[in-house]
């Protein structure tokens, strides 16, 4: 029987990041990113582990493309790295954009098509002794970076991504320093947020000028705040946590303005803006896309009883995907949107007989499909899904102790065996519809 199904023609992909898999992190006239800067500093990532050969995807990559085929996925979501094409911030490696090139032919030889996102948090090392994007120059470097990659890849590439999570670039960068660069600084976090921002809508309109018929957007991780004893007072709190986290991004590209009560408050934090920069953050979109892995609760410290966590110690709650979902598609203009990540990290375990049994990651997708779906059924616009991970890489700060992966990797031979759950989401895919849980 055929279990809760998806309109034809709905996008199904497995998206990755260039440092999380690439490797090869000065080969072929590569720069030094602020990731590499980052792993390469003691007490940064976990069992100091770097993404000096990740995957190895750089020389595996027809290898890890020919998985999509055999998983019956026809697109496929990856970031190019900034510091691979432009190695010093100025002038360009082509070598680098041969192996975007390479990629992206091969993905269309297998008739998959490539969704690229243009900055997944590796900035060349060199433009961050500039300042980063801290400094206001940052937005006419991103937007010359975009106009190099669309101009080499534009007759073939469709789909474009801008950033990946600016929230967390500019928070987890420059405010808690949990990632590269590791900046500590509330005020400066506020000003690179901006600037993210602004970069975003330039870029939009580089891709835009040196593509045939691009589709253009942003991907914004989201997570919703709920409240465990539905009180006033908590109700205010997750009100409160939601605009100054999510509504600070969404805000400004889909209404133009910054949240204003969350605005005065930050008063001299506030950050520097020019005339027109609203209207070049707001710039129209052809879909947008939403990582969605958690909700927040308020009212609790710590675990909300009876409730699963993964084990990056985030709860399992799909029914809050749901009800983010339709509360977006009541508050604000949206273009189409993808769901460009969704997935859970588990401790997965290779067995003797080969197999990567991972019961729980199928449940996890398979109650995130459903809450998809119901939000579709109440009329939100989604389009695509993308699963976080194809595979098992190098989780950040935590190295690769977490497996985000359908795919397994044994990181000490390259080897990749298909978990449980790639079968059960090839199966997903090819049916168009909820595959039975096992
Ligand atoms: O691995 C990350 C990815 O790079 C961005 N979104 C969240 C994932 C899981 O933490």
């Amino acid at each position: 029987m055929k279990g809760l199904s998806f309109p034809s023609g709905f996008v199904w992909g497995a998206a990755t990041a260039a440092y999380q898999i690439e490797g090869a992190w000065n080969e072929e006239g590569k720069g030094e990113s602020i990731w590499d800067r980052f792993s390469h500093t003691r007490g940064k990532v976990l069992n100091g582990d770097t993404g000096d050969m990740a995957c190895d995807h750089y020389h595996r990559y027809r290898e890890d493309l020919k998985l999509l085929r055999d998983l019956n996925l026809r697109a496929y979501r990856f970031s190019t790295s900034w510091a691979r094409i432009l190695p010093q911030g100025g002038a360009v490696n082509s070598r680098g954009l041969d192996f975007y090139e390479r990629l992206v032919d091969t993905l269309l030889e297998f008739e998959i098509e490539p969704y690229l996102t243009l900055y997944h948090w590796d900035l060349p090392q060199a433009l961050q002794e500039r300042g980063g994007w801290g400094n206001r120059d940052i937005v006419g470097q991103f937007a010359d970076y975009a106009t190099i990659v669309a101009k080499r890849l534009g007759d073939r590439v469709k789909n474009w991504m801008t950033l990946n999570e600016p929230w967390v670039i500019a928070f987890m960068g420059h405010r808690s320093g949990e990632h590269a660069p590791g900046l500590r600084d509330e005020k400066l976090a506020l000003q690179v947020a901006h600037h993210l921002l602004v970069a975003h809508g330039a870029a939009v309109d580089a891709l835009r000028a040196n593509t045939r018929a691009a589709r253009v957007g942003i991907v914004i991780n989201l997570l919703p705040v709920e409240t465990l004893h539905d009180t006033e007072q908590e109700r205010a709190l997750a009100e409160q946590n939601w605009q100054s986290d999510s509504a600070w991004f969404l805000d400004p590209i889909f209404r133009g303005s910054y949240p204003a009560a969350i605005w005065q408050a930050y008063g001299a934090k506030q950050p520097r803006t020019l005339p027109g920069d609203m209207a070049q953050i707001a710039r129209q979109l052809d879909f947008w896309g939403i990582n969605y892995y958690s909700r927040h609760v308020v009212g609790i410290n710590g675990r909300v009883p009876g409730s699963e966590y993964t084990a990056m110690g985030w709860e399992v709650n799909a029914p809050a995907l749901e009800r983010m979902l339709v509360r977006l598609n009541h508050e604000y203009q949206l273009p189409p949107i993808l769901i460009t990540e969704n997935g859970a990290a588990f401790a997965d375990q290779y067995a003797d007989d080969g197999s990567v049994q991972d019961p729980r990651r199928i449940a996890y997708l398979y109650t995130h499909l459903e809450a998809t779906a119901r939000a579709m059924a109440q009329g939100v616009n989604v389009r695509g899904y993308f699963v976080w991970s194809l595979l098992d890489n190098f989780e950040w700060a935590y190295g690769y102790g977490k497996r985000f992966g359908i795919v397994y990797v044994d990181y000490t031979t390259q080897k990749r065996v298909l978990k449980d759950s790639a079968k059960w989401y090839a199966q997903t895919v090819s049916e168009n519809a909820l595959a039975p849980l096992a």
